[in-house]
């Protein structure tokens, strides 16, 4: 059967988008979303995204494939992609589109809201720091990992680990132009500290209110940008004293804004989301 699809990226970190408001569950198994995400044999991309009919009063649901087949509750870049593929699709079929959705995600309630200026802000939520919510054994069920030492490739680091409803554990280097990301990134990934696996980040603090990251993503492995990842990387310079509550998140694919607002003690995350193509296959 031939399908639709649409490309979008936020920062590089690049997904396929496919129209599946008609139907509750995705029209592609987790073995062909692997297929359309091989950059050589396939489409490419570092995931596939669903855009799924609403759920518990939400607009919409999103649901997520990485491109080894295995899915994530969230995913920060790809629901700014979803919001405006979402606009994208309204604004053709009706010749306008809101510019506030609420999307139900494995990880709870998400909103995005697309900004006058093009820029994509999210309501990410609150951040879960137990370990039993990370989830990690590297404390109790009921503690925080906050600057723990863990022992990966022979060498010990101090962690940080913050769910955004994804796992995250997060280390702080003194530059992320250093660390050779492709060694070091699936030996944290696999750690038996992580019953889920990891995504891992690698943090230089550059300012307060400027931090430099790097990311191996669960899944998906070395990719130019990562949403979940920045706002679990501010949260963990937060706990740490390293900077401000709202920060500037430099990526290899570009910059984010995030903010841990004291107020309601969810995470705000602004950035772009821009479509690449559209194709069938
Ligand atoms: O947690 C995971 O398995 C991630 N690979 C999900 C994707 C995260 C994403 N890069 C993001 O921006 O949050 C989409």
């Amino acid at each position: 059967m031939v399908m639709e699809f649409v490309k979008y990226h936020g920062l590089g970190n690049d997904f396929i988008l496919v129209d599946n408001r008609h139907q509750a569950e995705p029209v592609l198994t987790p073995e062909q979303a692997v297929e359309w995400c091989d950059r050589h044999f396939g489409i490419g991309a570092d995931g596939v995204i669903f855009a799924l009919p609403g759920q518990s009063g939400t607009d919409y649901t999103m649901r997520i494939f990485n491109s080894d087949g295995s899915e994530p509750e969230m995913c920060g870049n790809g629901i700014r992609c979803l919001a405006q593929f979402i606009a994208d699709l309204e604004a053709a079929e009706q010749g306008q589109a809101r510019h506030t959705y609420t999307i139900h995600t494995l990880a709870g309630q998400m909103v995005p809201h697309l900004e006058a200026d093009g820029q994509i802000t999210v309501d990410m939520g609150e951040p879960r720091l137990v370990a039993a919510e990370i989830p990690t054994t590297l404390a109790t069920p009921e503690e925080k990992v906050v600057n723990q030492p863990l022992d990966v490739a022979g060498q010990s680091w101090q962690v940080t680990c913050v769910s955004m409803g994804n796992p995250h554990c997060i280390a702080r280097v003194d530059d992320v132009a250093d660390i050779p990301l492709a060694a070091l990134g699936p030996q944290f990934e696999h750690h038996f500290s992580f019953p889920k696996r990891t995504n891992a980040e690698f943090v230089q603090v550059v300012q307060r209110d400027y931090l430099k990251m790097r990311v191996w993503e669960r899944g998906a492995g070395i990719t130019l940008a990562c949403g979940t990842g920045a706002c679990a990387t501010l949260v963990a310079g937060v706990l740490n004293d390293w900077c401000d509550r709202r920060a500037t998140v430099e990526l290899p694919g570009g910059t984010l804004l995030i903010h841990w607002s004291e107020a309601d003690n969810r995470l705000y995350m602004t950035g772009p989301a821009q479509r690449v193509f559209a194709g069938r296959r």
